[in-house]
């Protein structure tokens, strides 16, 4: 049976060796922001329906859970066309003084070559088994890569630094929620079955790059022949058959769901939403860090975790919202 793979592509809180108790949140469930509702408008409205969800694929990773293939069936449901921007979600940290996680912990995970070398310099701990990331002090939202670094060219990026609690404060501030993974992954596929991406089979159709990756050796020289080293505007390369931006690549994407790699094996196929519990939340899509070398992790039935009170450079959201 194949081991667990690491997910390189993202750290974990719970992996550091910096303190794991965050003093404004420890313990806190409920989340009391002012709600500011943004309606539905501008969301693309999912149909609904049956599809396959998950895959079989032997360039897939078994052990995360992406299989076996099973006919799930969801109601309407609307989702956010992009990831949350950095502009908007200033917008919700404007009228509600919202704090990320990543402020309260003071430090986040910044993928090593992104660090200034003033930064680098009181860097004290890289994550273990994914020397890659290393644990910076003053990275957060507004400071992607530590202190010395600023969104002001990136306002139409996604947001990073976000922890799933933080990607749920700021969907209960909009009137939205988080998707469901199986929604996700429907919106995810675009209307096509059982393709590996969101546009099919081939990763570049006709030697044209459809998302954001890496592309090179990692995690040293990245050609970025995509475009991007790291994150892209959310409306970069076009979108799926739903009009969905960057479900593959650029960022992972919050969902509601707790990860078990095999509970939805005899879980519910109607509307399921997961496990009733858990320790770590369900990412879905990949980032610009994801290679086919070592973490494929862009195909659209892939999956992978992390502690709801996480954040790195590569992991952000989108909001979804029920049909009333
Ligand atoms: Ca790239
Ligand atoms: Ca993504
Ligand atoms: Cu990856």
């Amino acid at each position: 049976m194949e081991t667990n793979k690491p997910t390189c592509c993202s750290a974990s809180r719970a992996s550091s060796e910096q303190p794991t108790t965050n003093p404004d949140v420890s313990g806190a469930v409920e989340i009391s922001v002012a709600a500011s509702p943004q309606g539905t408008e501008g969301m693309v409205l999912i149909p609904g329906g049956k599809f396959l969800m998950g895959t079989d694929d032997r360039e897939g990773f078994a052990a995360d859970g992406e299989g076996p293939v099973r006919e799930i069936t969801l109601k309407p449901f609307y989702i956010d066309p992009c990831a949350v921007t950095n502009a908007e979600f200033k917008q919700f940290v404007d009228e509600t003084g919202y704090k990320t996680e990543a402020e309260s912990f003071g430090w986040s995970f910044v993928f090593h070559l992104f660090v200034s070398e003033a930064t680098a310099k009181l860097v004290q701990n890289k994550v273990q088994q994914t020397p890659w990331w290393w644990v910076v002090e003053g990275a957060d939202w507004l400071h992607p890569e530590g202190p010395d670094s600023h969104i002001e060219e990136r306002w139409d990026h996604p947001v990073i630094h976000v922890s799933w609690r933080d990607a749920a404060a700021y969907c209960k501030w909009a009137g939205k929620r988080l998707p469901t993974e199986a929604e996700w992954e429907f919106a995810a596929r675009g209307g096509l079955a059982q393709k590996r991406y969101p546009w099919g089979d081939e990763l570049k159709p006709g030697g044209k790059h459809m998302c954001n990756i890496w592309q090179g050796k990692f995690p040293d020289k990245n050609n970025q022949s995509d475009g991007y080293a790291g994150t892209a505007p959310v409306r970069a390369f076009e979108p799926n058959g739903f009009g969905l931006y960057n479900v593959a690549g650029n960022v992972w994407e919050w969902c509601s769901d707790w990860f078990s790699p095999n509970f939805h094996v005899k879980g519910k196929r109607d509307n399921p939403v997961g496990p009733p519990s858990g320790d770590t939340r369900v990412l879905r899509g990949g980032s610009y860090l994801c290679h086919r070398s070592y973490c494929n992790r862009y195909r659209v039935a892939a999956r992978s975790k992390n502690t709801p009170d996480s954040s790195t450079g590569n992991i952000g959201f989108r909001c979804a919202a029920d049909v009333k």
